[in-house]
């Protein structure tokens, strides 16, 4: 397990999107609801490369969403002393209502918006909001899209929210950007998993989880990735850090078969 652990670290310290692609950073856009563990992805990944459990991004149970912004989070890799190649895009969560509307996440995975812009629950961004980027670059834009789901509210998701998914992908669809699912809190609906993060492959109430997700999302099962966020946690332990690096791997990788697609379409110069 630990080499295994090393050589998922090792890769990530290593990445380097699709040479030619002139992007130095691929961009990882999270989304979800509120509360599915978007920040405690970020603070898990930030944790594994400080080599101790950090929380840069708020996180908590709010109504709202906590994250009103777009941030565009970086890893910094003390090992090396320099950050990884790889940006973690969080933005206000998908909500019933005053959630992130669609046409600001269209923006958002065309490289549109500007880090840092508040979005505004009343109506949608335009050209002319300040900072608006109006000639993006493939660098700006969103190079995989992750829908971060709570395993222990899939049954309770609101028509609205699954709308607004749906909605979602046929624009992620439309431009031919990858998409992933990280299926967060199976502790929660699990006790073996509870005890032990490793049991997350043989449990029945994980593999069912797993399984009505990708049905209710419309992916593929390889592209939902089961993952324990760090919550109560006081040290690091390599089992939730393998799952977190695995997601984060395969993550990497649907993004190069972006940047590989829009290289050979020409979108580059
Ligand atoms: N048990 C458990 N709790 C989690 C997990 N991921 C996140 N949480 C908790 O869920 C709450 C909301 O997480 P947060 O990252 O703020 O959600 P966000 O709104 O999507 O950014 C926090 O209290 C986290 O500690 C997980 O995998 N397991
Ligand atoms: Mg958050």
């Amino acid at each position: 397990m630990v080499t295994s652990f090393q050589s998922l670290k090792d890769y990530i310290t290593g990445y380097h999107p699709l040479e030619d692609s002139n992007v130095t950073d691929v961009n990882v856009l999270l989304l979800g609801q509120v509360g599915a563990g978007k920040s405690s992805f970020f603070n898990t990944i930030n944790s594994i490369f400080r080599g101790e459990i950090t929380s840069r991004a708020c996180t908590g149970s709010s109504e709202h969403s906590l994250t009103k912004t777009f941030r565009k989070y970086r890893i910094r890799n003390p090992g090396s002393g320099r950050y990884l190649n790889i940006r973690l895009c969080d933005t206000r969560g998908l909500e019933e209502s005053l959630g992130i509307k669609t046409q600001d996440i269209a923006y958002i995975l065309d490289g549109h918006i500007p880090e840092h812009y508040q979005f505004n629950t009343a109506s949608h961004a335009t050209p002319k909001v300040q900072g608006f980027v109006r000639n993006p670059k493939l660098e700006d834009k969103i190079h995989c899209v992750v829908f971060v789901l709570d395993a222990s509210t899939i049954d309770v998701i609101s028509e609205a929210v699954l709308r607004q998914i749906k909605e979602i992908q046929s624009v992620i669809v439309e431009r031919g950007i990858p998409q992933a699912v990280y299926l967060t809190k199976l502790d929660k609906i699990c006790p073996h998993v509870d005890m032990d993060v490793t049991k997350i492959f043989t449990s029945t109430v994980c593999k069912q989880a797993v399984d009505k997700v990708a049905e209710m999302i419309g992916v593929p099962r390889s592209q939902v990735f089961p993952v324990k966020n760090y919550e109560k946690e006081t040290r690091l332990h390599i089992s939730i850090n393998i799952l977190a690096l695995s997601a984060l791997r395969q993550t990497l990788v649907f993004a190069d078969d972006f940047l590989e697609d829009q290289y050979e379409i020409g979108d580059v110069y």
